[in-house]
């Protein structure tokens, strides 16, 4: 599909943002591919996606300056909605989303990774939101999430100054969970991508749905998110058997089996 590239590899989906020639920098039309492959992918067969970016120096630039340089205010504020829309259909996709930053994520760049449930990047990566400098908000999401990921002190110093920082950096701060060189970048994505996927995929699921929902009110309410989410799987194939295999390992160890988890 035009800008983005989409690859099914066994249980894992790899979606390639493929504009590399601006530094697979977001405009109207990336957007648009990017929510296409998203709605395109076959929740009954993938378990888990990586998302990267075409090319060995950036996983994306951030949105498109050129397109962004003549939009009015109302045009400004469509333009976000729509990167807004797009990246929290990513954040609420009902199975886990890794980004693999092979590069530069500024700006949007940095805004659809942390929509990502999981950030590993490349040691050559680079992070900042470098908004105020172009006389802007960070407008995809970035003021917001940033802030809950790291800290909204250093989110606020990250934000104002317009600074960019380095893997080790963005490491220490805990935006990514781990700096990998280049070439073993998109190995250990998918790795982490099909670990995840010979899990219980409606479990997996649930898993984010909670941590999601439960983040967003206090505890009270988060327990109740987590109670109902836990009881639900209950009802499924894979716990039945994910159980049932503990319990024939324990009678004897000889039919020890990898559960072949069904997502039913
Ligand atoms: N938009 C459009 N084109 C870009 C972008 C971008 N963000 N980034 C790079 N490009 C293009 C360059 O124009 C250049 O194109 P051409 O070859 O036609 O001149 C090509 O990519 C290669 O870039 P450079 O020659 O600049 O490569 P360098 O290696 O010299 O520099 C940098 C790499 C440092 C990444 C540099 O390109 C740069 O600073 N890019 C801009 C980074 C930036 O400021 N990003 C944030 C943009 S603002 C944003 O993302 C806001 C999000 C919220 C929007 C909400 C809207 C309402």
């Amino acid at each position: 599909m035009g800008f983005v590239n989409y690859e099914q590899k066994d249980a894992i989906g790899i979606i390639t943002i493929n504009r590399p020639e601006a530094l697979n920098a977001l405009n109207s039309q990336v957007l648009d591919d990017l929510s296409a492959t998203f709605d395109s992918v076959d929740l009954k067969t993938v378990r888990a996606l990586v998302l990267t970016g075409a090319g060995e120096k950036s996983f994306v630039a951030g949105a498109d300056i050129g397109e962004m340089s003549t939009l009015t205010k109302a045009e400004g504020e469509a333009f976000g909605k729509k990167g807004n829309d797009l990246f929290r259909k990513i954040e609420e996709f009902p199975i886990p989303v890794i980004a693999a930053v092979n590069g530069f994520a500024l700006g949007g760049g940095n805004e659809i990774a942390m929509s990502c449930d999981i950030r590993i990047c490349s040691d050559t990566a680079m992070f900042g939101q470098p908004e105020v400098g172009l006389g802007i908000t960070p407008g995809f999401g970035g003021t917001q999430r940033l802030a809950r990921l790291v800290s909204p002190g250093m989110a606020k110093q990250l934000i104002y100054t317009a600074r960019n920082i380095k893997a080790d950096e963005a490491y220490r701060i805990g935006l990514v969970n781990a700096v990998y060189p280049l070439e073993e970048l998109l190995p250990a994505a998918e790795k982490l991508a099909a670990t995840i996927a010979q899990n219980a995929p409606i479990a997996v699921r649930n898993c984010k749905k909670a941590i999601n929902d439960g983040l967003q009110v206090d505890m009270d309410k988060a327990i109740v998110v987590e109670e109902k989410l836990f009881g639900d799987c209950f009802e499924s194939y894979d716990q039945k058997e994910g159980m049932a295999n503990f319990l024939r390992k324990k009678d004897d160890p000889a039919k020890v089996k990898h559960v072949a988890f069904k997502n039913e």
